[in-house]
């Protein structure tokens, strides 16, 4: 008996096969997971889209005074959660009023006349030379996401300097910015500011302060217009941006009964800004935090959720995010 029939005997009629078909799953499970992985991870890389943010006019000249309006064009996307910065030049412009923001995004949180979760007052804009905004959709807005191109927020805008043609702008802060829609995912953001001409000077000297507008009935054979002399533009004096996002809540001035000395609100597991509720404005909260700790540049305490002593945002604090998600304070 050689050795081949020795080993036939050995396994019994048509277990050969038997051993074919296991030796194919044994090589293909790897094979399966690779594939699943690689997979993985492409898709999540696909699934990031890019939504615009924009000053409009996107060009215009002061005075008079003009209404600056911010847009944003999510596309498909379904927003959740919007937070922009606008930086421009105090010593050029100044807002001429309060800022308004949209009703698509608000959060009917106590007091329900505090729509937005940040709003910088016209006061304090003007002192600072930056225009931060964060909105959230309410909870109760959930089916309803705004998406495509809405106004996000407007605001006034007066000239203060004093010299012609000057030339300013708004610019946005576009790492300070973030745009998050319904599925927690933090989209890519590009933005479009404004540049402004100040105090434009006149070519013809009209006594009257009113441009005239109405075409002349004698028309000049060839109006000569001199091109406006470019400046050398002006440095732009930013002040340092305070690091503190702190929402103090401005009271109202509207005579509510109601409000009490704010007693220190019971923070429930997850919930950042301790408003309630634990939901996207605290994700957005931790997000901007991931993989920072005490002292870095952008670092928010309140997105330590676990509490541990080192004060450092990683997977822990996400961990405590995602088991409270949608939890509310009883
Ligand atoms: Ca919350
Ligand atoms: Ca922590």
């Amino acid at each position: 008996m050689n050795l081949f029939e020795k080993v036939k005997k050995f396994f019994p009629r048509g277990s050969g096969r038997r051993y074919l078909i296991l030796l194919v799953i044994v090589l293909g499970i790897p094979v399966a997971v690779f594939l699943v992985r690689r997979i993985a991870t492409y898709i999540p890389q696909a699934q990031v889209a890019t939504v615009s943010l924009t000053s409009s006019p996107a060009t215009g000249s002061l005075p008079p005074n003009l209404t600056v309006r911010v847009n944003l064009n999510a596309g498909a996307s379904r927003v959740g959660f919007v937070r922009f910065v606008l930086n421009f030049n105090p010593a050029h412009i100044n807002l001429a009023g309060e800022i308004s923001t949209t009703a698509r995004l608000r959060q009917s949180r106590e007091p329900a006349t505090d729509p937005w979760i940040i709003k910088t007052s016209m006061a304090e804009a003007n002192s600072t030379g930056r225009v931060v905004v964060v909105l959230a959709l309410d909870e109760l807005d959930r089916s309803n996401p705004p998406s495509g191109t809405f106004e996000v927020a407007s605001f006034p805008i007066r000239v203060v300097a004093t010299g012609q043609n000057l030339t300013t702008q708004l610019t946005f802060n576009v790492t300070d910015s973030q745009v998050v829609d319904m599925d927690a995912q933090a989209l890519n953001i590009s933005t479009s500011g404004s540049t402004f001409t100040l105090n434009p000077a006149t070519s013809s000297p009209t006594p009257t302060s009113t441009p005239t507008r109405m075409p002349t009935p004698t028309p000049t054979p060839s109006p000569i217009r001199t091109p406006t002399p470019t400046l050398t533009p002006t440095p732009t004096r930013l002040p340092t941006p305070t690091p503190t996002r702190v929402n103090t809540p401005t009271p109202t001035s509207s005579g509510t009964i109601t409000t009490t000395p704010t007693p220190t609100p019971i923070c429930i597991d997850g919930d950042a800004n301790c408003d309630g509720s634990v939901n996207i404005l605290d994700y957005s909260i931790f997000f901007a935090s991931f993989g920072k700790g005490p002292g870095d540049p952008g670092y928010d305490p309140r997105a330590n959720l676990n509490h541990s002593p080192d004060g450092l945002v990683n997977i822990l604090d996400y961990s405590v995010l995602f088991y409270n998600f949608g939890n509310r304070r009883p």
